[in-house]
């Protein structure tokens, strides 16, 4: 495990450097959820998969950019899934983004998530690794990642972000969402999910949530390579998660890589009042 973690510190450190002064033009190609791909999202694939290909503890690479698994060492007992730059329609607009990875141990269900690590491509350079519980590292002057410090989810926060086209959404959603406001929750919502997951976990707490919505009744966000890896730490800081209905995501039946799912991650008080409200 050791060797994929410093392998994706290099992985983030070689990104970062390609967002600063990149092309920021689309490809003629789409993903396999259908989402154009910009050249930035098949380079910084590229980047984990030429990194990744040195590791012959890794079997699988699942990206959100490829349509199946590529295998890269038949001997490996890993399966690492992962988002190569999420956000990445927002560099245009310079907003902070970032890379997801799952690491699965053999098999690629929800049960064998054993690690979920993330970085945020920021004003400065952050990694959350998390085995057990979600620790947070900073890239320093020297190029080393240094630890900062352990993350937790206070019971109840006060940020609220809010995914999915609001037109879509169900009335029992809204009323739920509009219930947190009325309570004093500020939205806090970039269309990233690395970086809107990322403050809610540093400031200590309140809801992110991605519905179904009537374009998108599944969900839109991918459960090997965003959900699974985000409920792995929101879980492992105190916090809850669940898809509306069940008690955890995971939970999850995981049958297709590409999988999307309604998905919520938040303080305790957030999600039990949502599981409540059903
Ligand atoms: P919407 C980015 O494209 C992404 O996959 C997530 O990072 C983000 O949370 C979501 O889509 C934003 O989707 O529909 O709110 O624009």
């Amino acid at each position: 495990m050791q060797e994929i973690i410093k392998t994706i510190e290099k992985i983030a450190v070689k990104i970062s450097d390609e967002l600063k002064y990149a092309d920021l033009g689309y490809t003629d190609h789409a993903n396999a959820t259908g989402d154009t791909q910009l050249k930035l999202d098949v380079k910084s694939d590229n980047i984990i998969t030429k990194e990744f290909d040195g590791v012959s503890s890794v079997r699988l690479l699942i990206s959100e950019e490829k349509e199946e698994a590529l295998k890269i060492h038949d001997s490996g007992k890993y399966i690492v899934a992962y988002d190569p730059l999420d956000g990445s329609s927002l560099v245009d607009v310079n907003f902070a983004v970032g890379s997801i990875f799952g690491i699965y141990e053999n098999e690629l269900k929800p049960s064998n998530l054993v690690a979920a690590i993330y970085c945020v491509y920021g004003p400065r350079l952050e990694m959350v690794v998390c085995t057990e519980t979600p620790k947070l590292y900073r890239l320093d002057r020297e190029g080393s990642f240094k630890f900062i410090k352990d993350l937790n989810l206070k019971e109840k926060g006060k940020l609220n972000a809010t995914g999915g086209t609001q037109k879509g959404w169900s009335d029992e959603h809204r009323a739920f969402i509009k219930g947190l406001f009325d309570e004093g929750y500020r939205l806090r919502y970039s269309g990233a999910m690395v970086s809107d997951l990322h403050q809610i976990l540093l400031k200590g707490g309140g809801l992110f949530s991605y519905p179904a919505t009537s374009d998108a009744p599944h969900g839109k966000l991918r459960v090997s390579f965003e959900v699974l890896p985000f409920a792995f730490i929101y879980e492992r800081a105190g916090g809850l998660t669940t898809d509306g209905n069940s008690k955890s995501l995971f939970e999850i039946k995981l049958e297709k890589i590409h999988q999307t799912t309604p998905c919520f991650f938040g303080s305790k008080y957030e999600i039990n009042k949502l599981l409540e409200s059903k």
